[in-house]
């Protein structure tokens, strides 16, 4: 038999390629060099800096999926999952930037877009040049997107959008905005628009006043009139599909990510113990305390190889929706029960920002709501085993 790996134990490594391994490893020495002396900072003070999509798009991490002749990476999902999970193990705010651009963003004009739109939007994208937001959720329609009411009417040579979308991450400074609506020249179906900033009536305040996720910015996208010619529809999809065809990318990505969290904080949970002496002796040489370090080793490697699963199934084609939500929904809420679990056993250092679970926890917390909340996840595979649907 061979020797156990405690922060590997299923050799996730070697079920890696060699390019793979490389491209994971340049993710995290970029994690390392550029977001770590960053973050405390820029969540204390609420701010995103711009100039990251620019050396995220250097060191070829937007658009990891899409091919290079767009300026992608043209690699593979799991190389994908590999790179959310080393961001996100600094900031799931980092995290969130990257994969709204990346799958919410040039997927949707790679997939459904014109080749127009491809040459004149994905360069800019993949260098972080151009900064993209995905607006779907609306104030009154986030866990139903189908209840939007966004409207695309049609005018002479082009389309008018009206209507408001709600918590859009990087909205604030955003170049191109991919907004969902429903045309009235479809028959009233949900179409895809890429707008521009600068459009006469489009405006991107930032929601301030966030307990979570400081360090990405979000905003709305507030649509007064504004009018767009006819190339600015995405041609290649209609309806609620379309959307959700990104939303299955981003998901995907978020449950590699939100692993990256939960390794952080057990980590730091494992190393807190090893240091720290309480009753003479290290905390870590507790009962309570090993079974939690426990816990938390058995499912973040559970959850790594049912990523692995997952990532090579889309890479040959062969993933169905719900294995997503399936990962989504288990990682996410496993990864915030972990953080969770780390703060306590940091005990009073635990709130401190130094220590950084306690930011990695409330940042989970939005994790587990956006892309699909726990529960609806659990309805989506709820029906998907009874043939009964409970949305409504
Ligand atoms: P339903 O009747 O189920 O489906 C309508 C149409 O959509 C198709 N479809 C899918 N297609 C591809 N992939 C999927 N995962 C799909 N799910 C559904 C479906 O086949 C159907 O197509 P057609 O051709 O028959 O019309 O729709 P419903 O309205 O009953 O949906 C219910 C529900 C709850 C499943 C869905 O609305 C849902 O998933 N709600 C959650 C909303 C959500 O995830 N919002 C995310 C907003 S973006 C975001 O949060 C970004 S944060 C990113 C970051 O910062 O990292
Ligand atoms: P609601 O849908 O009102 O849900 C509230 C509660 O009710 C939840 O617990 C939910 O599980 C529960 N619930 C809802 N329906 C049912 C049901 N049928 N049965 C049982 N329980 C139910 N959206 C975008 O489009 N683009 C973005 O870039 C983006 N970025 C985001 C960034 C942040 C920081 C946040 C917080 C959100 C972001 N979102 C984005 C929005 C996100 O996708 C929504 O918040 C999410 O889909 C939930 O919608 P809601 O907030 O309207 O909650």
């Amino acid at each position: 038999l061979s020797a156990f790996d405690w922060s590997d134990p299923f050799y996730l490594e070697d079920q890696l390629t060699e390019d793979e391994r490389m491209l994971r490893d340049s993710a995290r020495e970029f994690a390392a060099a550029e977001l770590q002396p960053r973050v405390i900072k820029a969540y204390r003070e609420e701010t995103t800096d711009p100039e990251l999509f620019r050396l995220m798009g250097q060191a070829g991490l937007l658009g990891v999926t899409i091919p290079e002749e767009f300026g992608g990476l043209g690699a593979g999902y799991v190389t994908y999952g590999l790179v959310t999970r080393e961001i996100e193990r600094v900031d799931s705010g980092y995290r969130s930037m990257m994969s709204v651009q990346s799958s919410l963003v040039m997927y949707p004009i790679h997939a459904y877009g014109s080749q127009a739109q491809k040459e004149k939007y994905l360069p800019g994208l993949a260098s972080g040049e151009l900064i993209g937001c995905f607006g779907l959720t609306e104030p009154d329609a986030g866990s139903d997107p189908g209840g939007m009411r966004t409207v695309a009417r049609k005018v002479d040579g082009g389309y008018v959008l009206d209507g408001s979308k709600m918590w859009i991450s990087n909205a604030p400074i955003a170049d191109v905005f991919v907004v969902w609506a429903k045309s009235e020249a479809h028959g009233g179906a949900i179409r895809g628009f890429v707008l521009e900033k600068g459009m006469k009536g489009l405006s991107a305040p930032k929601i301030a006043g966030k307990l979570s996720l400081r360090a990405s910015i979000t905003g709305e996208i507030v649509m007064d009139a504004v009018e767009v010619s006819e190339d600015a529809l995405l041609p290649g999809v209609e309806g609620l599909k379309g959307p959700f065809g990104c939303l299955n990318r981003a998901r995907y990505g978020i449950a590699w990510g939100a692993m990256g969290a939960a390794e952080f904080c057990w980590h730091a949970a494992r190393q807190y113990g090893l240091d720290r002496k309480q009753f003479n002796r290290p905390l870590a040489q507790t009962q309570l305390f090993q079974l939690k370090l426990a816990n938390m080793q058995t499912e973040i490697s559970l959850a790594l190889q049912a990523c692995l699963r997952v990532g090579r199934l889309m890479e040959e084609g062969k993933a169905a929706p719900e294995m997503i939500s399936l990962i989504k929904r288990n990682n996410c809420g496993k990864a915030l029960d972990i953080a969770r679990m780390a703060r306590d056993m940091h005990g009073g250092n635990g709130i401190s920002e130094e220590f950084q679970v306690i930011r990695h926890m409330v940042n989970l917390e939005t994790v587990n709501t956006y892309e699909g909340t726990h529960d609806v996840h659990a309805l989506i595979l709820g029906r998907a085993q009874t043939g009964l649907q409970a949305f409504f």
